[in-house]
């Protein structure tokens, strides 16, 4: 097994006996990257288990995310996503701030690097060195895209604060879990002069409704955990400390059920709501299905074989 680092070195809800660090990884600056493990008495892996974590590692800016941060998630989202034996991947943020001692999921767009001329605000950048196809960037829309089209579960475990894009992250998310103690949501993207026209306030609003939603977004109040439960933004409330082993919880759970299933039901859930692209997913899985069948078959292989194809032992199903 690969040393998979101590709760001190990666957070303090982190429970590294659940968890090993994946492979091809370890370069990661902005996040940590893990799979889920069973291991034995003396700790050593027995197997890996089908579902992963993956946090942001940035507690010192409420896990804020820069451009290099969305590139890292996207990868280890993509990879998450093409490992055909994880079904469920947990979202978390890594904590607490050594500065500070407060917890966070994601505090949206790093907003010392954002937009036009964020290079002055990004460390040794310039308006000559920075490549102007990157800056101001909106790439994190890339990865609400990866999270809701991917045929896994996304599972946010909030430890924190949720806020601006953040906010928005765990509202595209299958599943949000939240810390009673220190589980916060704050939509404070019009108080920073910014908007997520799309998920983030169109899914939210299916989510808890109208009024809720423009609440949420139009007086950038602060909201606890309980209140996103009431609302019905947030899924299960628990004891901090019992965050990650809930999230795991949650995550064998669902790999106690049948993958094409879960597929089907996730593009199913999206499929209102994301108008023709949502069409678009959701048939290409059931294509998927159909080329199992042996109608599809006797498709293919006629045309293979330059005859007619022969569909009477395939009847009109009523
Ligand atoms: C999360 C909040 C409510 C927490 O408040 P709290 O607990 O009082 O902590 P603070 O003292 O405020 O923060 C602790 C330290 O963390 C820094 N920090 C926090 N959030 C950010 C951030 N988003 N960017 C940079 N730094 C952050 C604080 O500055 C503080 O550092 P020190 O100790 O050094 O002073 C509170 O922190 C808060 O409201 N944060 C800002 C939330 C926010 O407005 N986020 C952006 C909203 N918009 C988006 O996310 C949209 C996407 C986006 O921004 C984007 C993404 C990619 C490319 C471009 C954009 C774009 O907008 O253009």
């Amino acid at each position: 097994a690969l040393a998979c680092g101590s709760a001190a070195e990666v957070s303090e809800l982190f429970d590294p006996v659940q968890w090993r660090t994946v492979e091809g990884f370890q370069d990661l600056q902005d996040l940590t990257y893990h799979r889920g493990v069973e291991r034995d008495a003396d700790g050593a892996v027995l197997r890996d288990l089908p579902w992963v974590r993956i946090a942001f590692d940035r507690p010192e800016v409420r896990n804020a995310f820069r451009p290099g941060t969305v590139d890292e998630l996207y990868r280890a989202l993509d990879h998450a996503r093409m490992s055909s034996d994880v079904g469920a991947v947990v979202l978390t943020g890594n904590g607490p701030s050594a500065k500070d001692g407060g917890w966070a999921f994601c505090s949206g767009g790093d907003q010392r690097i954002r937009g036009r001329d964020g290079y002055r605000y990004a460390g040794g950048e310039t308006a000559e060195s920075i490549d102007p196809a990157r800056a101001g960037r909106l790439h994190i829309l890339e990865v609400q895209r990866l999270i809701r089209t991917m045929p896994k579960v996304v599972i946010a475990a909030v430890p924190g604060w949720a806020a601006g894009g953040g906010h928005s992250l765990h509202v595209v998310c299958d599943l949000t879990i939240a810390s009673r103690e220190h589980g916060r949501f704050k939509q404070t993207d019009a108080t920073v002069g910014s908007f997520d026209a799309g998920y983030g306030s169109a899914l939210l609003a299916r989510q808890v409704g109208q009024k809720a939603a423009r609440e949420i977004f139009f007086l950038a109040r602060e909201y606890d955990a309980q209140r996103m439960l009431e609302m019905g933004a947030v899924n299960e409330v628990v004891p901090h400390a019992e965050l990650e082993d809930a999230a795991i919880a949650a995550a064998r759970d669902v790999a106690a059920q049948s993958p094409q299933a879960i597929r089907m039901l996730k593009f199913a859930f999206n499929l209102p709501d994301d108008g023709m692209v949502g069409q678009q997913v959701f048939a290409g899985e059931a294509t998927r299905m159909a080329y199992m069948t042996d109608e599809a078959v006797e498709g293919r292989d006629a045309f293979l074989g330059k005859r007619d194809p022969d569909w009477s032992g395939f009847p009109y199903y009523f």
